[in-house]
């Protein structure tokens, strides 16, 4: 029986990716791995320790679970990156390119890798950015992501590898934690309002960035990787969009559930990055080409987030 493999597995969306993948396919289907411990979000079913720059390891257990599809989360986020830059690059670029030439070698079926808006840079549009805009990132991470794209067509078009991603907006969820991003503040701040207590925000009041439920980025993974191939005209990444909101505009949605919840805007290193980047984005190709829609508004978001939130932590809001 052919398996799936995720590497970065205990990450924001790595966790509630295997989450799902198990509920569709069972949970001994898909090999979870990551170079922390496991979490209990992702579900039962096999773990195993990875650091994807070990060429070694990652061909044993592909062999040892017969891996048909990966699904390469592993990578550091941008803020992170920008601190480490040489760490940033290494593990970006060369778990990626590791995956692919196993991939090549082992005539596996898809590979799923994860792009983002940070492949802009200052100099593409603000507002509704196309897929076709200029890509000239301003950080390590985006050069990163905008490298990878071009590895996994490069990789499809001479090797026939069947890679597939997505360039994801900031990822919003109640269940697991981002860590190192630039769009995190946009899941802790919801972690504050339910605790009732003020939120210290690193961004401007009115920094705008394309972001998306957790529910919708998992849909959209899944739907990208079912689509057939024949579908997929676009083999760097797609753009996909669902939520653009500023701070201000976030705090306003949990007042309209929690009227006392209070922010105050102490913008750091990281406004910088949020400043490079694009504040919506166009994704008419993903709509065209494998029907992306998300589900999710601003305020639906929100109301979802702050009703299951207190509930998944079993917090007393009363
Ligand atoms: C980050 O903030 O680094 C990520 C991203 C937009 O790719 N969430």
């Amino acid at each position: 029986m052919k398996r799936i493999l995720i590497t970065g597995a205990c990450g924001q969306l790595g966790s509630e990716l295997t989450a799902e993948l198990r509920n569709i396919h069972g949970n001994n289907q898909v090999i979870a791995t990551d170079v922390s411990e496991p979490n209990s979000l992702m579900g039962e079913g096999p773990f195993e320790y990875l650091d994807v720059l070990d060429n070694r390891r990652t061909e044993a257990i592909i062999d040892q679970y017969n891996i048909e599809t990966i699904y390469h989360l592993a990578a550091l986020l941008s803020a992170t990156a920008e601190k480490n830059i040489h760490t940033a690059w290494d593990l970006n670029m060369g778990g990626l390119l590791k995956i692919l030439e196993l991939a090549k070698e082992k005539s596996l079926k898809k590979i799923f890798w994860p792009s983002s808006i940070a492949v802009f840079g200052p100099d593409a549009p603000k507002i509704r950015t196309p897929q076709t805009a200029a890509c000239n990132p301003a950080t390590v991470y985006g050069i990163s992501k905008l490298a990878g794209e071009q590895w996994c067509a490069y990789y499809y078009n001479k090797f026939g590898v069947d890679v597939r991603s997505l360039r994801y907006p900031g990822l919003i969820g109640y269940k697991s934690l981002p860590g190192g991003g630039t769009t995190d503040y946009a899941v802790d701040i919801f972690h504050k309002a339910v605790r009732g207590e003020e939120f210290i925000c690193f961004l401007k009041k009115d920094t705008a960035l394309p972001m998306m439920y957790m529910a919708d980025a998992v849909k959209a993974t899944i739907d990208l990787m079912q689509a057939p191939a024949e579908s997929i005209t676009i083999r760097t990444s797609y753009n996909i969009s669902a939520i653009s909101f500023s701070p201000g505009e976030v705090t306003t949605a949990i007042q309209n559930d929690i009227p006392e919840f209070k922010i105050r805007y102490e913008p750091d290193h990281r406004q910088q990055i949020a400043d490079s980047w694009p504040m919506s984005i166009d994704d008419t190709p993903a709509r065209a080409d494998w029907g992306w829609e998300p589900s999710y508004n601003l305020q639906s978001m929100t109301d979802d987030i702050l009703r299951e939130l207190p509930l998944f932590w079993k917090l007393d809001t009363a």
